[in-house]
């Protein structure tokens, strides 16, 4: 069987993320996501809304995913492809070739956005509620 990697954040969880994770789940028969920690998202200079605990709750209720992992560093990832065995690893196309180095490890594939959403533009949208 088939095993598909992918991380994020997921935070304020909208349709762009839902449509990934669904790409994912024709892709492969396994979907495994990193979910990043709060700590993590704060390294990055990130602040998260809704905390890890949340996040990571929601993404494992998709059907579409089988098994959520805390992203806790930018380090993991070679890691995880050989602990869990992953054949393929994705990423939406905002990462595009950051992480070919994986790809002596698995296949590394990057993905259409969905168009006209993101977390980021949500939180400017509800600003002016
Ligand atoms: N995404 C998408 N379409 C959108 C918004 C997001 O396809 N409109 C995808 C992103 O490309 C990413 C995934 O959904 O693959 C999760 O998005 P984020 O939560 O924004 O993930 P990010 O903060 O980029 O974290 O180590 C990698 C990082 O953890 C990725």
């Amino acid at each position: 069987s088939k095993t598909i990697l992918t991380y994020g954040t997921f935070d304020m969880f909208h349709i762009g993320h839902l449509r990934l994770l669904e790409r994912l789940s024709h892709m492969a028969d396994r979907v495994i996501v990193g979910v990043s920690t709060d700590e993590f998202n704060l390294g990055k200079g990130k602040k998260t809304l809704i905390p890890y605990e949340q996040r990571a709750e929601i993404v494992s209720a998709i059907s579409h995913v089988d098994l959520v992992i805390p992203e806790v560093s930018w380090d993991q990832k070679v890691e995880d492809v050989k602990k869990y065995g992953v054949d393929v690893f994705a990423m939406g196309n905002d990462w595009e070739g950051k992480f070919d180095f994986l790809k002596e490890h698995c296949e590394v594939v990057y993905l259409e956005r969905t168009r006209n959403i993101s977390t980021t533009e949500l939180k400017k949208s509800l600003k002016s509620f």
